[in-house]
């Protein structure tokens, strides 16, 4: 189960950092919650704006069979999504597994492994979504809370308990077939393979048809030639 075990922090760096400096205390499934974080991270090292009011939290796993940190990022991508499909908030997840609505950034996930020589000892699944914040003005144009969508506050505790039950059922009904997990994400992916999408390299715009999409990579075929993006800031919208 996920959330069994669970740990509230007033104030926190990071609940990421948190668990990477505490996951040994901590049982598989335990989740750190923190009311706000001071040092909230995403993805190489940038800033995760993580106030009061938002849900910010980590998961850890000691996963005894070994399944990759995509097929995490992917499952609880997919189960934010799905929860949200309940409120009736038409979330997306855009390549590789940022949760958007209308073109802003509802949510993000970091995942990451801690390693002891070289065996994989805990998975930490970080996840912050907009709930009840406010967006800094510096965000706006490109970020969004739940509350902003709904036009009402909603239950922090609901969302937390729907997405962590979803993910477990994911991941108990997929953790042998983690095929059927890149399905389903494939499924709430924007964009997605045969879509046209304009892509900057090397300063240059130009479009093209995606091919092929996985975890990393974006291929890409300019006019006959196929293009590898690896980072969601060469896609132009
Ligand atoms: C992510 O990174 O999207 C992963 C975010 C994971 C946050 C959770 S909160 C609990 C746990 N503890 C942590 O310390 N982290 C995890 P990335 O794709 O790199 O996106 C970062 C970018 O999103 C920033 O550079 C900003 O442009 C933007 N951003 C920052 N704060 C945001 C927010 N609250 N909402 C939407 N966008 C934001």
């Amino acid at each position: 189960m996920i959330g069994e075990e669970i740990e509230v922090l007033y104030e926190v760096d990071s609940t990421n950092e948190f668990l990477k400096r505490n996951y040994k205390s901590f049982h598989d499934g335990a989740i750190v919650v923190a009311i706000k974080q001071t040092a909230g991270k995403g993805r190489m090292g940038r800033t995760w704006y993580s106030p009061e009011g938002g849900l910010w939290y980590s998961v850890l796993f000691k996963p005894k069979v070994h399944i990759s940190l995509h097929s995490y990022t992917k499952v609880f991508s997919i189960a934010i999504v799905e929860v949200l499909k309940k409120l009736k908030v038409k979330a997306y997840i855009k390549w590789p597994n940022d949760i958007y609505y209308n073109g802003k950034k509802l949510a993000g996930i970091l995942s990451e492994a801690v390693s002891v020589n070289d065996r994989v000892v805990a998975i930490i699944v970080g996840i912050g979504i907009n709930v009840n914040n406010d967006i800094p003005d510096d965000l706006k144009d490109i970020a969004i809370s739940l509350k902003d969508i709904l036009k009402k506050k909603v239950k922090i505790t609901y969302l937390l308990d729907a997405i962590n039950k979803h993910a477990w059922n994911l991941l108990i009904s997929y953790r042998n077939e983690t095929e059927n997990i890149t399905k389903l994400w494939k499924k709430y992916l924007v964009p997605r393979e045969g879509d046209r999408i304009k892509v900057k390299v090397d300063e240059q715009i130009v479009e093209g048809t995606v091919l092929k999409i996985t975890e990393d990579t974006l291929y890409v075929d300019v006019g006959g030639k196929v293009i590898g993006v690896q980072s969601i800031h060469q896609l132009v919208e």
